[in-house]
């Protein structure tokens, strides 16, 4: 026997994943995850038997309802499915698969269209924190066709402008959660920030590496991985993160300067895989180093991290190219606070239907 569950299939910016009305899904959480488990086909390294895409940035769910807050129209909760694990993790956020979170819920009643561009408050239920999106909705739907580019997605879509308020600290507790804005770990220089993702900074040239190397080129360099898989699980618990031999969190990014015309050049491990691109929240924390003096993201930027306007606009460049974050920051050094951090995505509904199960994942043992 199997079991019809509806859901749709979206890209939000550069990921993928199947997006569930909450009231679809098993309320109760071991029952839940075998269900995603099971949609997706994992475990397994191909997801031969599920729609995953056989890679953590294709092997992703969003859970959305109303908002259990004031502040907010919809709830998003951000599960990331293991490919070659049975497991699914709730421990972080991801701001593309954000991206198609507004748009589904204009889509499917949860918020009404408000005139040609419609503003939907999103609660990221991993993070407690908030995210406003702007989505167009001329005619009375959400346009999914428009100009908009961004890179690692080929082709143009409908912008969606995304702006985060409160997202500083909302996994470890604090913007630097070590307490300090450079830490030495197994002799590197690493830099440890939560401005919505937790990541590690780390110089590619401390592992002898240029930086630009491919995301397929550093994966199979297992002496690297090792070392840095090494200095994530030593780190991950000064960053309040607890054991995080089985957590997607930290990511890992390796920075070095610039090729183009960006602040600098990052490959980041999430923390296994290389990414393609570089997460949305990612780049965030990114983007909030390189203006903090001293940071290893900042000694890498040098003078281009430089600028004495509060709003700042720093392109951060990636496998595939550019991503831009624009911030609003005040005070200096370890002290600076982001006010806001704002940026450009694109999401597409591609499928809408039922993801079918067997029974016996939904039933609960
Ligand atoms: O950092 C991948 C992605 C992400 C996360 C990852 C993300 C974010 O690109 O907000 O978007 O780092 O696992 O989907």
């Amino acid at each position: 026997m199997q079991k019809a569950i509806p859901c749709s299939l979206v890209r939000g910016g550069t990921s993928k994943g199947l997006f569930f009305h909450v009231r679809d899904l098993p309320a109760e959480r071991a029952a839940r995850d075998r269900v995603l488990l099971a949609a997706m086909g994992s475990p397994d390294l191909r997801q031969i038997d599920g729609v995953g895409g056989a890679h953590p940035l294709t092997s992703k769910v969003a859970v959305i309802g109303p908002s259990s807050r004031g502040d907010a129209d919809v709830d998003y909760l951000f599960l990331q499915v293991f490919v070659d694990r049975a497991e699914v993790s709730d421990a972080q956020n991801c701001g593309n698969i954000l991206a198609g979170v507004g748009p589904w819920a204009i889509d499917n009643g949860l918020v009404a269209v408000a005139g040609a561009t419609t503003t939907v408050r999103i609660h990221m239920v991993n993070t407690a924190s908030i995210a406003v999106a702007r989505v167009q909705t001329p005619g009375g739907a959400v346009e999914y066709q428009g100009t908009a580019r961004i890179d690692g997605v080929p082709g143009t879509a409908a912008p969606i402008p995304i702006d985060f308020l409160d997202v500083a600290g909302s996994s470890c507790g604090s913007l630097f959660p070590t307490g300090a804005v450079v830490d030495r770990v197994d002799g590197i220089d690493v830099t440890c920030i939560d401005n919505g993702m937790p990541v590690v900074i780390l110089a590619a040239a401390d592992f002898g590496k240029a930086g630009d190397e491919t995301p397929e080129a550093l994966e199979v360099d297992a002496t690297l991985k090792a070392r840095i898989e090494k200095i994530r699980l030593e780190i991950g618990p000064r960053m309040n993160l607890g054991d995080v031999a089985k957590k997607t969190v930290p990511k890992m990014t390796l920075v070095s300067p610039p090729r183009a015309q960006g602040v600098l050049t990052t490959r980041t491990f999430i923390p296994h895989r290389v990414h393609e691109a570089i997460g949305v929240l990612g780049a965030v924390s990114v983007a909030t180093a390189i203006v903090v003096p001293g940071s290893v993201a900042a000694r890498v930027a040098g003078a281009r991290a430089a600028s004495g306007s509060a709003t700042r606009l720093l392109e951060i460049e990636h496998p595939t190219g550019f991503f831009t974050v624009e911030m609003e920051v005040t005070g200096n050094g370890a002290a600076v606070e982001v006010k806001r951090s704002a940026l450009l995505r694109t999401a597409r509904l591609l499928m809408r239907g039922e993801v079918f199960v067997p029974t016996s994942a939904w039933e609960a043992t």
